[in-house]
C-alpha cells in the first residue's frame, strides 16, 4: 500500500479523536483536523490545508444540490415555523420531482435502456433515527414521499422494483407515465444510436443514413445538441437535501432517476443508507450526487458523517470521501476523468460544506445551494482536483 496508507488514515482519525475529547464536539465549534489529501503517488499535493478552526455555523440551515436552489424558501419557511426537518427537505425535493424539466429526478427523468423511468430515493429522520428507501420504483413520481411512507408505514427500510410500485399504489400514490415528450425522444435517439432499425427504413421518403437531423430553428438546434450530448454521455443529476433546525435536529433525503440508459433494475447510491445520504442526529448529515457506483464503494455519506464526528469540518470531510474514491483508482486520472461526483454536508452546529471531484472549467462555476435563514445562496464546491490537471476523457462528453 502506498503513501495514502491506513496508517495515515488512523493518524487522522486519532487526531480527530483527540480533538473531540479535548473539546465538546457538537454544540460548540471544534478544532479541525487535517483532511487526508491525495498523496504524491496519486499526482496531487498533500495535505489539504486544515482550517485553524471550523467556521461557525448557523441554525436553522438547509444544504442541497444546486437544482433545489429555487425551492429553498419553501423548506426554510417550514423550519422557521418550527416544522420538522424531514418535512422541510421533502418540501424542496418534491418540487424537483414534479418538475418535467429536471431530467435527473422524478417526472421527466431520463429512463432506463428499455424506456422506463426507474426512481431511487431515501429519507433519514435524525430525531427518531429512522430511515426509509425505495429502489427501481416505476410509475410514481414522488419517490421521496414513497420512501417516507416505507419508513412510517412498514416494518421495513428498503423496498425495490415492482414491490415498491405495488406498495406505493396500495398507499394511495397515483401511477402515471413518467416520460415527458422530451425524455422519450432522448431515449429514442439513444436507441437509434445502437440500432439502425429505430430510424426510417429505405422504403421511407425520410430515409437517410445516418438518420437525418432537422435544424430548422435555433431552439431545435439547441435541442439537437442536447440530444446528442445525453445520448453520447449519459447525464447525471439527482437532488440531495439536508436540514438542521434551530434545536439541532437533522434530516436528509436523496431522490433521483439515476443513471440514464441504465440496465433495468440497476439501483444506484441514492437510496442506499450511508451512500447517497446519511444522518446522525448527534453529528450531522451528508449526501451525494454523481456516479453512484463509485459512491457505493466508499459508503460516501457515512464516511463524511464519521469524519465530522472526529471533528473534521464538513467540506474537508467531503474531500476525504472523494479521496477514498480516487484511491480506489490508485489516483489514475485517466479513469477518474470519466465521471463526476459531489458530496454535501452539514454538521449539528449548522456548518456546511461541499466538494466535487473535479474543479470547474475556466469561466464556469460548480456550486451547491444553501439557505441560512436569511436567503438562498450558491456556495462554491471545494475540488479534490483542479480542472487544469484533468485529462481529456476518452468517452464523448
Ligand atoms: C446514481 N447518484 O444513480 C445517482 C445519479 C446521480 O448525478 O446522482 N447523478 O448513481
Amino acid at each position: 500500500m502506498k503513501a495514502w496508507s491506513r496508517r495515515k488514515f488512523f493518524l487522522t482519525t486519532l487526531a480527530g479523536g483527540m480533538a473531540a475529547s479535548a473539546q465538546k464536539l457538537f454544540g460548540a465549534t471544534v478544532r479541525s483536523v487535517n483532511a487526508t489529501a491525495p498523496s504524491e503517488d496519486e499526482g496531487a499535493p498533500e495535505p489539504v490545508p486544515a482550517q485553524a478552526n471550523a467556521a461557525r455555523g448557523t441554525r436553522p440551515l438547509i444544504v442541497c444540490a444546486a437544482n433545489g436552489f429555487q425551492h429553498l424558501d419553501k423548506g426554510m419557511d417550514i423550519l422557521k415555523k418550527g416544522g420538522d426537518t424531514l418535512d422541510a427537505v421533502l418540501a424542496i425535493v418534491v418540487e424537483v420531482e414534479n418538475d418535467p424539466n429536471d431530467n435527473s429526478v422524478g417526472y421527466g427523468g431520463l429512463p432506463n435502456e428499455e424506456g422506463e423511468v426507474e426512481l431511487d430515493a431515501q429519507v433519514m429522520h435524525g430525531p427518531t433515527r429512522r430511515a426509509g428507501a425505495v429502489g427501481a420504483l416505476k410509475k410514481i413520481k414522488n419517490a421521496s414521499l414513497v420512501a417516507k411512507c416505507v419508513m412510517e408505514k412498514t416494518d421495513h427500510i428498503f423496498i425495490v422494483g415492482d414491490g415498491a410500485t405495488r406498495f406505493a399504489i396500495a398507499e394511495g400514490f397515483a401511477p402515471m407515465d413518467l416520460l415527458t415528450p422530451k425524455s422519450r425522444e432522448a431515449w429514442l435517439r439513444w436507441k437509434a444510436k445502437s440500432s439502425p432499425f429505430w430510424a426510417p427504413g429505405i422504403d421511407s421518403p425520410n430515409w437517410s443514413y445516418p438518420a437525418a437531423e432537422n435544424h430548422d430553428s435555433p431552439e431545435k438546434q439547441e435541442l439537437e445538441e442536447w440530444f446528442r450530448h445525453v445520448v453520447a454521455h449519459p447525464p447525471t443529476g439527482t437532488i440531495n437535501c439536508l436540514a438542521v433546525d434551530a434545536k439541532g435536529d437533522i434530516s436528509g433525503t436523496t431522490t433521483t432517476s439515476g443513471m440514464a440508459w441504465k440496465i433495468p433494475g440497476r439501483v444506484g447510491d441514492s437510496p442506499i443508507i450511508g451512500a447517497g445520504n446519511y444522518v446522525d442526529n448527534e453529528v450531522g448529515a451528508a449526501g451525494s450526487t454523481g456516479r453512484g457506483e463509485e459512491n457505493i464503494r466508499v459508503c460516501g455519506a457515512h464516511t463524511v458523517v464519521e469524519m465530522m464526528r472526529k471533528g473534521m469540518p464538513p467540506a474537508d470531510a467531503c474531500l476525504e470521501a472523494l479521496q477514498r474514491i480516487s484511491h480506489n483508482f490508485k489516483g489514475d486520472k485517466t479513469r477518474l476523468t470519466e465521471f463526476a461526483i459531489q458530496f454535501y454536508a452539514l454538521n449539528k452546529d449548522g456548518v456546511h460544506g461541499g466538494a466535487t471531484l473535479w474543479g470547474p472549467a475556466p469561466g464556469t462555476t460548480a456550486n451547491y445551494a444553501i439557505h441560512d435563514g436569511a436567503s438562498a445562496k450558491q456556495m462554491p464546491f471545494k475540488a479534490l482536483f483542479d480542472y487544469a490537471s484533468k485529462p481529456t476523457p476518452k468517452t464523448p462528453q
